[in-house]
């Protein structure tokens, strides 16, 4: 099996978290940003995560790959969708008016990234967000104490919603799958300041899927 990724994408987080936590070993493939040739020939568009299975043959879409991974063997997860609502409203309220890629987009680019290699793959995701937010880096930079002070009384309400003492249900589930790239990725970020339970919360389940919170 082959495992075609960005190395930003959260989506791409979710199935390595799967792979990861049940010792499924599969190699990485890092698609360069600029590259919609690869992915296209693999799935017919430019999107990623895809997976490449034993046979030969890829599928996209990072929950359906979750499913076949845990199905390879005795799953671990009761359930492919969400079941809690909270996660998702607190999702959706980190990406309202571009909060969260307006300050996430800035040091994105500035890291050293495998789907970032040639100006063309930085130049790919700068003229996007230019288009999506109106912004260009530098003007987005600005913003950033004040997208930091928004961001802040966000994380406290997480801390309210991780209610158990281990992952975002009573056990490791779909949920911690959906919302742990977010949180992962909110590490990259300088200023950002964790409250002690979301801090806990990411430690625990960067241990257990083997992913780091820096890389
Ligand atoms: N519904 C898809 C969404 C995947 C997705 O949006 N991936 C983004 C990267 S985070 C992508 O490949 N977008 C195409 C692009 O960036 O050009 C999934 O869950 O796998």
């Amino acid at each position: 099996m082959k495992l075609y990724i960005y190395e930003h994408c959260p989506f791409c987080i979710r199935t390595r978290m799967l792979a990861n936590y049940k010792n499924i070993d599969i190699p990485l493939e890092y698609l360069a940003m600029n590259d919609t040739d690869t992915p296209t020939s693999l799935i017919g568009k430019k999107m990623s995560p895809i997976l490449e299975k034993l046979d030969g043959t890829r599928m996209g879409e990072s929950l359906d790959i979750v499913k076949y991974l845990d199905n390879i063997d005795s799953p671990i997860l009761k359930s492919y969708e969400s079941t809690n609502d909270n996660i998702k409203n607190w999702l959706e309220k980190l990406s309202k008016d571009n909060l969260f890629s307006t300050l996430y987009t800035p040091e994105m680019v500035a890291r050293d990234l495998p789907e970032f290699k040639s100006q063309e793959d930085i130049d790919f995701i700068v003229n996007r967000f230019k288009k999506n937010t109106g912004l260009s880096i530098q003007e987005a930079l600005k913003l950033k104490d004040e997208l930091l002070a928004k961001v802040h009384p966000l994380l406290e309400d997480l801390g309210e919603l991780i209610t158990s003492d281990s992952y975002v249900n009573q056990e490791f589930s779909i949920d911690d799958i959906i919302l742990f790239p977010n949180v992962k990725r909110l590490f990259t970020i300088p200023g950002v300041v964790f409250p002690k339970k979301v801090l806990a919360y990411a430690e625990r389940v960067s241990l257990a899927v083997k992913l780091p919170l820096k890389d």
